[in-house]
């Protein structure tokens, strides 16, 4: 078979030890941190992170990143080399469109490929604080990176899932 581009491939775990060249945040707008992974990710990056971070918003983004958009820093203290943050749709504001969400995997990969990184790690972007249905973050994730062009220049890309459910969606929506 003539084969090119990355594999794809789903793991149970915590993203922040993933020993990838770029690891995917699932923000907020501020770009300051929060719960969820995007806590555990600050936590474990240390305060270099929070400082690129305060840095792009005095910047880039005064009025924060928007949703669907992606914007890479270093990754401080973690064993990535990039934290590429994305703002996913919040489901209880009402950000329903799915297209906002195949935008965070696709502006991600962008991103990605913009900084040099080969390798990449997604967690599932929108199934926790802003209340997605993990089985669609799933399905939405993978059509999107399977038809992403960005995915020749990259050798691998991980949905790294937190619990046994989300990473059987994914199982599942990798097939
Ligand atoms: N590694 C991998 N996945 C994780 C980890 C981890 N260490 N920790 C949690 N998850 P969420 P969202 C999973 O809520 O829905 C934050 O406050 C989690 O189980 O982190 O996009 C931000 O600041 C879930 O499956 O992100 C925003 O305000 C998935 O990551 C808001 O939450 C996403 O859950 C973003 O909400």
């Amino acid at each position: 078979m003539d084969h090119h581009g990355a594999s794809l491939e789903a793991v149970e775990g915590d993203i922040t030890t993933e020993l990838v060249d770029a690891i995917v945040n699932a923000a907020n707008s501020s770009l300051l941190g929060g719960g969820g992974v995007d806590g555990a990710i600050h936590r474990a990056a240390g305060p270099r992170l929070l400082a690129e971070c305060r840095e792009l918003r005095r910047t880039t983004y005064p009025h924060g990143l928007p949703v669907g958009e992606a914007v890479a820093t270093r990754a401080g203290d973690l064993p990535a080399r990039w934290v590429i943050h994305t703002v996913g749709p919040n489901r209880h504001a009402g950000q329903t469109d799915p297209a906002l969400l195949a935008s965070c995997f696709e502006a991600s990969l962008r991103e990605a490929v913009r900084v040099g990184a080969r390798s990449i790690a997604f967690p599932a972007v929108s199934a926790g604080v802003f209340g997605w249905d993990a089985a669609e973050v799933a399905r939405i994730a993978v059509t999107t990176v399977r038809a992403s062009p960005h995915l020749e220049d990259l050798d691998l890309v991980r949905f790294v899932l937190f619990s046994p459910a989300t990473h059987e969606a994914f199982i599942d929506a990798l097939g």
